[in-house]
């Protein structure tokens, strides 16, 4: 079966932030990916790297929306940058035409390259108009302080009061990610999940931001809620993939590093996900010890191996390998 996930999100050329990021992501998780973009975004390496930013047509986003959600009954999707009010318009208007089970806002709110007049109404209208349809907020320190209306986030308590002020804005969950802002040594995300808050830690690495790293966060959370995971399961994979990725990260010639989608390995299944082995023999009984046995792989393949009675051992009767 294959779980589809889908984006509505700008493009950032050189592969560090944004759809290119979503995608990977979802890729790596093993989700079919999808999207919409909403925006071009083009560093410029003769300007301090700075933002060259270009919106879609709105009609544009429309038409790209009503052909991905024609094709697939989707029912996960995460956005991330808009960038623009008329963008917000018509992703508020294509979001709304049909019932989602997970929407997940990566609330950008800094959309560099534009007029501080222009962000400041995209930033008014994606409060107002977009995140009252979330299910799930990801805010960066920066973004949560706006939202939550408040100064700073000091302690872990403060990353969940903020958490909570952001759900009552309208989505069920909200994870603030303390990231490189917050003080001390750890790198702390906050799950505000209506009753509970979650802290999930790890050392920080290294002094420096990371590009990447919310956009992989929140593309990971929105892959493993396709899977159907659950909340708290969602927000530690997502984190355990943006903690390899930082760790692995990719240099060129920016002045930042980024993110690499591809370094996270799934942990190996715990003995009672791996299930029992079952005998090839015909008249052998099903050995129901394996849970708690020796089921390492090598285990699992000697016990395979030893109950195929002919053929190459890849466990298919009829195969003449
Ligand atoms: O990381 C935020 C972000 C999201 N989306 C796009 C971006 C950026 C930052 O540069 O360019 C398209």
């Amino acid at each position: 079966m294959v779980n589809f996930a889908y984006t509505i999100a700008g493009s950032e050329a050189t592969g560090g932030a944004g759809f290119q990021v979503d995608l990977k992501t979802f890729q790596h998780l093993g989700v079919y990916g999808m999207g919409a973009l909403t925006c071009i975004v083009s560093f410029d390496p003769k300007n301090n790297w700075g933002h060259r930013f270009v919106p879609v047509d709105p009609q544009v986003i429309r038409d790209q929306m009503e052909a991905a959600m024609s094709s697939q009954d989707l029912d996960t999707v995460k956005i991330g940058m808009l960038g623009h009010p008329d963008t917000i318009d018509a992703v508020a208007e294509g979001l709304k035409s049909q019932s989602w089970k997970n929407v997940v806002l990566d609330p950008v709110l800094i959309c560099k390259g534009q007029e501080p007049g222009a962000a400041l109404d995209t930033d008014n209208a994606l409060r107002e108009k977009i995140l009252p349809l979330a299910t799930v907020a990801t805010p960066n320190y920066f973004e949560a302080c706006t939202l939550a209306g408040m100064d700073k986030l000091e302690t872990v308590q403060d990353l969940a009061e903020a958490a909570e002020r952001i759900s009552k804005l309208g989505p069920r969950y909200v994870v603030v990610k303390g990231g490189i802002d917050f003080p001390g040594e750890e790198a702390v995300d906050v799950l505000w999940d209506g009753e509970n808050a979650t802290a999930f830690s790890s050392p920080k690495i290294g002094e420096h931001r990371v590009s990447g790293a919310g956009c992989t966060l929140a593309a990971a959370i929105t892959a493993e809620l396709a899977k159907g995971t659950d909340i708290h399961d969602a927000v530690r994979i997502a984190k355990d993939v943006v903690t390899d990725g930082i760790r692995a990260r990719v240099s060129g010639h920016t002045p930042f590093d980024t993110v690499w989608q591809g370094a996270y390995v799934a942990p190996l299944p715990t003995p009672e996900k791996r299930g029992a082995v079952i005998s090839l023999a015909a008249s052998a009984p099903v050995d129901s010890s394996a849970s708690t046995a020796d089921t390492s792989i090598a285990a699992v393949a000697d016990k395979a191996a030893v109950s195929t009675e002919s053929g190459c051992g890849c466990g298919n009767g009829g195969c003449s390998n």
